[in-house]
């Protein structure tokens, strides 16, 4: 999970995690890569779960990027599945197991807002906007996912090993579009599970969506014509 200024979130998203876990037949870690948030995230985590060897701190002092914590945490894990998840409760730990439930049957399964069942709580316009711009990387990648900017992920190992070569995980949700296109590439199965993306829980957004979409729209067109 990576962390920019989530002091608000990270604590309680922790907690729910578990109590979302807890029922289920997994022993899971949960990774938190930090750079070095102002607010304090790192200190938050570091005290709060103090007694839990399972909750691991990466602080990144040197380095800054949403792409480049997730690979980080990618990398530290030993699981043999991996989630990858917002730490604001956009994307809601509830949903965890419907998506793990998909495996070992999927490689790889998107919590997908644009299935049926799927959706978004917060701005109507952003909905929309993003939802076309999956169009346009349906169109360009002729994929068949519907949601390639999901970022709320569950992935077996052999995936990251297969892909870990490519050039992914750099930029910002960009990358989300890059495994899948790799992921796909290299056959493996993937689902979509609906899920709700709700309102961020407390804090700032660090995305500006507008200035975002000429990034995303360059790195689509990468995948497909090089360059
Ligand atoms: N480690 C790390 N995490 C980041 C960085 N930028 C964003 N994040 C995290 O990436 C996730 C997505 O960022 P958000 O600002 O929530 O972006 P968003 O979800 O598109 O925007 P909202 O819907 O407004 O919340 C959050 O969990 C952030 O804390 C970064 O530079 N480094
Ligand atoms: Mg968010």
């Amino acid at each position: 999970m990576p962390t920019y200024n989530e002091k608000e979130n990270i604590g309680d998203l922790i907690q729910t995690i578990w109590d979302v876990l807890a029922p289920l037949p997994v022993k899971a870690q949960i990774i938190v890569v930090d750079d070095n948030s102002p607010d304090g995230t790192a200190d938050l985590v570091r005290k709060r779960f103090s007694s839990r060897p399972e909750v691991v701190l990466i602080l990144r002092k040197e380095e800054r990027g949403l792409a480049t914590a997730i690979a980080k945490g990618i990398e530290q894990s030993q699981a043999d599945i991996i989630a990858v998840m917002d730490t604001d409760f956009n994307h809601h730990p509830k949903d965890l197991p419907k998506l793990l439930e998909q495996v070992p049957e999927a490689d790889m399964v998107i919590g997908s807002r644009y299935i049926s069942g799927g959706g978004m709580k917060t701005s109507r316009l952003r909905y929309l906007g993003s939802w076309v711009f999956n169009v346009f990387i349906r169109l360009v990648l002729r994929s068949p996912v519907k949601d390639n900017l999901s970022g709320f992920l569950v992935l077996k190992r052999e995936v990251v090993d297969q892909v870990k070569n490519k050039p992914i995980f750099y930029g910002y949700g960009d990358y989300c579009i890059r495994l899948i296109h790799y992921a796909l590439k290299a056959g493996f199965v993937i689902r979509e599970v609906p899920v709700i993306y709700e309102f961020r829980l407390g804090g700032e957004s660090k995305t500006d969506f507008v200035k975002y979409l000429v990034s995303y729209a360059k790195a689509t067109l990468a995948l497909r014509f090089g360059g």
